[in-house]
């Protein structure tokens, strides 16, 4: 984490050309990872597929991988890291269960909490795009298809502002 250097209790890795990295300088984007210095694994077809249905253009650049384990949670947050804001962000749950709490555009305003179950979707688009969101804990236990159980969230988004037409 920024400053501190502690680490996330989420475990993170990304495919695609721009991956999300985070240590003690700050959040960014990079096409590389930060330790081997390798390019991230391209974005499986089936996600771009995904997100051709549901967003259309511009092409995804980054899906980070989020993997939730032993009592790991996300605190609240906006998506702001992208240049492209305007663009929306789709996310894939798949796994355990888990309470994600959404709220609007101030940190400190009222919140909706929902159960996200293996295969749900969420999509921030429009004014929901710049809300505040966060994972407030994992159900362990209420789906066997993460090998030793847990939860891995999938975020598509588009980084770069995209060449206008
Ligand atoms: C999670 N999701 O579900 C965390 N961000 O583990 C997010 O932070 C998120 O679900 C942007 C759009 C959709 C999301
Ligand atoms: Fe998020």
């Amino acid at each position: 984490m920024p400053r501190t250097g502690r680490p996330f209790s989420v475990r993170m890795a990304n495919l695609g050309p721009l991956g999300w990295v985070s240590d003690r300088r700050g959040y960014r984007y990079q096409p590389t990872h930060p330790v081997t210095g390798r390019p991230w694994p391209p974005i499986p077809d089936r996600l771009l597929a995904l997100w051709r249905e549901l967003v259309g253009t511009p092409e995804p650049e980054c899906c980070l991988v989020n993997s939730y384990r032993d009592g790991a949670k996300m605190g609240l947050h906006r998506d702001e890291d992208e240049e492209a804001q305007e663009v929306p962000v789709l996310s894939v749950s798949l796994g355990d269960a888990a309470i994600f709490r959404v709220g609007g555009l101030a940190r400190r305003g009222p919140t909706v909490s929902l159960r996200l179950e293996s295969g749900d979707l969420v999509l921030l688009a429009g004014a929901s795009r710049r809300a505040y969101h966060g994972i407030d804990r994992i159900l362990a236990g209420t789906s066997d298809l993460v090998p030793g159980g847990g939860r891995i969230n999938l975020t598509l988004r588009r980084v770069s502002r995209p060449a206008r037409a």
